[in-house]
């Protein structure tokens, strides 16, 4: 039995979207999920309490920043990611390649792997499918993504269709480390889907890798700057190439719209750092659209965030107080924000399982995108 399986509970009459549940070592959650993030091995400004309260089931972690610090020595050490930083739940860890494009500079990209500098003290660093293979082994995380190559918005063709080509070769050479692990029954390997837009790229790394045997697919190479037309253009085309019977993750979206957008095209799992991202620079995800508590508008509002929200701080505190402590840099502002926008997110999610459960996703959709804005 693998490490990671997936239970296909329904499929909404009204959407095609699906309601599951995904077993991993450390506890089942149920899809569609939203991940949150924790770079550094924290989320930020959260307690792993917190996150609990807030409903998270499953968090990410980062390949690239834990290798980098502490160094994955130490997190062996402390006897695994989970240990570590107290968090006993489903952790997915990425593999690194999307940061070391994201954030490094000079990267040379060969067959063996990525030679680039430190994004902060420009040391010269290389990563390979079995390096990126070997840090996720001593994290200890639930479910491990394969070292790919995510290329720019937009790429040529011929140069997308190289890179898709070594990123299935890659795939191969981190599911042979996996195996020669001993690893398989703890920890689980997903693949990930490239292509950019091109529906003939996207159709040949799916059927390369869903002839691997994966436990569970990412959909990666989205997200990257494309109109979001094609985003859901590309998903209506690759979700259909996935098995039915494996989670389907899209990686780096978190937007509530996407969200929706991506689970009515047959995405289970999701992850992004905009939530917490634009919490620390004082935007709040509510039901009427983003609020920008920072500004002066909210200087003397006494309201909640959020006055459709049951969070703990839209019941506690109001936006004229959360304003005051984010135009003082308080670290506590920040904390607020962030422990909403999750709740948000985390409760939309929950509200999409059950449109899904009664069929009623695109009906919720509507409602949503009305109020939303
Ligand atoms: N690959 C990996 N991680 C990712 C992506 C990807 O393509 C994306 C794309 N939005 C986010 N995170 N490994
Ligand atoms: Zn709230």
């Amino acid at each position: 039995m693998a490490a990671v399986t997936y239970e296909l509970i329904k499929t909404c009459k009204q959407s095609g979207a699906r309601l599951g549940r995904v077993h991993t070592p450390r506890g089942s959650f149920e899809t569609p999920m939203f991940m949150p993030v924790g770079t550094m091995a924290t989320v930020k400004t959260l307690s792993p309490e917190d996150l609990k309260e807030v409903g998270a089931e499953i968090i990410l972690s980062n390949t690239y920043h834990l290798w980098l610090r502490p160094g994955e020595d130490i997190i062996r050490q402390a006897g695994g990611l989970h240990k570590f930083m107290n968090w006993n739940g489903p952790i997915l860890t990425d593999s690194g390649g999307f940061q070391v494009f994201s954030l490094s500079n000079l990267r040379k990209i060969t067959e063996e792997g990525v030679q680039f500098r430190h994004h902060l003290s420009g040391e010269k660093l290389f990563l390979s499918p079995e390096k990126a293979m070997q840090i996720q082994h001593a994290l200890g995380s639930d479910i491990m993504m394969a070292f790919d190559e995510c290329p720019p918005y937009p790429a040529e063709y011929e140069y997308m269709k190289a890179s898709v080509e070594r990123t299935t070769r890659w795939a191969t050479r981190c599911l042979e480390t996996h195996e020669q692990s001993g690893q398989e029954k703890a920890q689980a390997l997903f693949g990930i889907v490239q292509g950019g837009e091109y529906e003939a790229l996207r159709k040949q790394s799916a059927n390369d890798l869903t002839a691997m045997d994966f436990p569970g697919y990412a959909i990666g190479g989205l997200s990257v700057g494309e109109p979001k037309d094609v985003m859901n253009e590309v998903l209506e085309f690759t979700t259909p190439l996935l098995p039915t019977n494996k989670p389907r993750y899209l990686m780096g979206v978190g937007s509530p719209d996407s969200l929706i957008d991506g689970a009515v095209r047959g995405i289970d799992m999701f992850d992004c750092v905009l939530p917490t991202r634009i919490a620390r620079n004082g935007t709040c995800m509510t039901s009427s659209g983003r609020l920008v508590v920072r500004n002066a508008a909210y200087a003397s509002d006494f309201r909640p965030l959020d006055e459709q929200c049951a969070c703990h701080v839209c019941r506690t505190y109001s936006r004229a107080y959360i304003r005051h402590l984010i135009k003082c840099e308080e670290t506590f502002g920040f904390r607020l924000t962030s422990y909403h926008n999750l709740y948000f997110l985390l409760n939309l999610m929950k509200r999409v399982r059950e449109a899904i459960q009664e069929d009623r996703l695109l009906d919720f959709r509507a409602e949503l995108f009305e109020q939303y804005g």
